[in-house]
């Protein structure tokens, strides 16, 4: 639905109000609908109508009011799941007033696939970028294209610019965080290539015989090829020594440094670990599209591996004079099982197996109904890609599988009690919340796929709701889609350009239970964590946007639309 359709066909009179909360981009013809109602007066009725001649086109009873103690509301549902008809409406509720508008249709979330999907292009480091007609001036010059070895990679000289994504409202660039993400979009591409292949994205690459997904991936696959040492190990980032101002992206005067540990091996165990099984998850995708492209890439992983069985639990820290992103973690040993158990799926190489097998068992906490996966859990994904891979072990794939549905049945379960209807608990209010809500919904869409069960994908589909309107804020978290959108993401191409609206597409971070930066200090003490949230740049902790947090956004978007 093109936005100006969307404002051509308003919901009815006067201001939509935030008690009423909808999906902004719509909701599947054949799954359930269901709006939430926080009304300050008793509500007791609703009605849908459509948006342009306010027809009502069903009437309804609201739900008996729940409250939902992460947000303070007390809140109805408006179930108006029989109606399927395509076409634009919104929600009455007598008293309270009406919706956003929101579609109906069989493909509603294509524009928030495009969208979501695109703003990748968006984040393209090393090239001028242009997001063309539809979105005039949201462009950048060529960035980045000069770089250099920190003292703290035991190399030195100049390095020249390998492409890549900004990781997020800054311009650094971080393996570990490009694994989930990478992982996660070559997963999409896995599960739902059939319905994504002719998707369009308008990329430069755009036409060449390649899936427009694969292309914009594997701009920041190059980068990560180019992050490996020449034994195999991979360097952890490359960023300036500290966060540059707010400027667009190619005025970014700090050196792009590729960063290490400070010591020998200087590469971190994490990233390559990452870095392995995104390679050889590349390895089997790309390969009907360019088989030498898809071999170089198992050879780095394969290369990266050996150099992970010499060196498994060498920790990233910011060694002094660097105050860019960490991304630290405690343990890589989720990096590693996940590199052993993408390799074996691709290569079906015993070595791999075997070392899966035997290190499995401790990883198996990591599927479970409270903490999805995250760029510092990986585990997760490790277990279930090797019970979706061929030839596997029966006993391990029966536990991987036992335990995926056991979590997945408690997550539909606490869905269907939550106020909002979404999977996320008070603890899941964290810097990056959003993607928690995303993560829950890969989690039950990864479970779906092991075992189709409705529930899975109805309770997946739940968490999108949330992140596109069904919220205590009543707020689209994804910019530039629905009627209610965010508008101030701490993101350095929206803030320092001459556009009225951020860049497209991308995800808020969103409510955080922490003050964890300074502008969240003017926020009411006693407010409940869903409501901990500033539409402000200057919020980092709750409204960046990262590359990491709009990858299970699409994985959920494409299992929505293949539905
Ligand atoms: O997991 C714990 C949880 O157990 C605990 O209850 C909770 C209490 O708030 O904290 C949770 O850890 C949080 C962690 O994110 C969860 O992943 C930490 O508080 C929080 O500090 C941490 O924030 C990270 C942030 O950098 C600061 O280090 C985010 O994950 C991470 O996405 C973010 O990444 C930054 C990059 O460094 C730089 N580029 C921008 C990007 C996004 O902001
Ligand atoms: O812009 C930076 C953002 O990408 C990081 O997630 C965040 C936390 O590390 O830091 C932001 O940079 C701020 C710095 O931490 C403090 N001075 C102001 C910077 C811009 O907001
Ligand atoms: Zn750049």
């Amino acid at each position: 639905m093109l936005p100006l359709l969307m404002v051509f066909l308003a919901a009815g009179p006067g201001l939509p109000t935030p008690d009423i909360k909808v999906d902004q981009a719509g909701y599947p013809s054949k799954a359930p609908k269901i709006a939430a109602v926080a009304a300050k007066a008793k509500a007791s009725r609703f009605a849908v109508k459509r948006a342009g001649d306010d027809k009502v086109v069903l009437k309804g009873q609201l739900t008996a009011a729940t409250e939902d103690r992460d947000s303070g509301d007390k809140v109805q549902l408006a179930d108006f799941s029989k109606l399927s008809r395509p076409g634009t409406y919104y929600v009455e509720v007598d008293g309270t007033g009406h919706s956003y508008s929101f579609a109906i249709g069989p493909a509603v979330y294509e524009r928030a696939f495009y969208l979501a999907m695109r703003s990748y292009y968006g984040q393209r480091c090393g090239v001028a970028v242009d997001l063309g007609e539809e979105f005039p001036g949201y462009k950048h010059e060529a960035c980045h294209l000069e770089g250099a070895y920190h003292a703290t990679s035991g190399k030195s000289g100049a390095v020249k610019s390998a492409g890549g994504w900004h990781d997020a409202g800054d311009y650094g660039r971080y393996v570990v965080n490009s694994g989930i993400t990478t992982g996660t979009l070559l997963w999409t591409w896995e599960l739902y290539g059939q319905r994504l292949r002719a998707i369009k994205l308008d990329l430069p690459e755009s036409g060449n015989g390649v899936p427009d997904i694969l292309n914009e991936i594997r701009w920041n696959l190059n980068w990560m090829l180019a992050m490996q040492d020449g034994d195999g190990g991979v360097f952890h980032k490359q960023t300036s020594e500290k966060f540059c101002g707010f400027v667009m992206p190619e005025k970014d005067a700090l050196v792009s440094y590729i960063i290490g540990t400070g010591a020998e091996p200087y590469k971190s165990s994490c990233a390559t670990g990452d870095f392995a099984a995104v390679m050889a998850i590349a390895a089997r995708v790309y390969k009907p599209f360019d088989p030498a492209f898809a071999a170089r890439c198992l050879k780095a992983a394969e290369d990266a591996w050996k150099w992970l069985d010499g060196h498994p639990e060498v920790r990233f820290m910011n060694p002094k004079g660097v105050s860019t992103g960490a991304y630290g973690d405690r343990s890589c040993a989720d990096e590693s099982l996940w590199a052993a158990a993408e390799l074996w799926r691709t290569t079906g190489a015993a070595a791999y197996q075997t070392w899966f097998l035997a290190n499995y068992e401790k990883a198996r906490p990591a599927i479970r109904p409270e903490g999805p996966p995250s760029w510092a859990n990986v585990g997760a994904l490790a277990l279930w890609t090797y019970a979706m891979a061929p030839g596997v072990d029966a006993a391990a794939a029966a536990n991987i599988r036992k335990d995926s549905f056991a979590a997945a049945d408690a997550i539909v379960e606490r869905t269907a009690q939550h106020p909002y209807r979404m999977s996320m608990t008070t603890k899941d209010y964290i810097w990056g919340s959003n993607a928690v809500a995303a993560n829950y919904g890969l989690q039950l869409l990864v479970a779906n796929a092991l075992r189709k069960d409705t529930r899975y994908v109805d309770a997946a589909i739940d968490n999108l709701h949330y992140l596109l309107g069904r919220n205590a804020l009543s707020l689209s978290f994804v910019t530039q889609l629905g009627e209610n959108p965010y508008h101030h993401p701490h993101h350095r191409p929206s803030g320092a350009d001459a556009n009225a609206e951020p860049w497209p597409g991308l995800l808020a971070g969103g409510p955080n239970g922490r003050r964890q930066d300074p502008a969240m200090a003017k926020l009411p003490g006693d407010l409940p964590p869903a409501r901990m949230y500033l539409d402000e740049q200057a919020s980092y902790a709750t409204n960046e946007v990262a590359i990491n947090w709009n990858a299970p956004l699409v994985f959920l978007l494409a299992g929505a639309l293949a539905r």
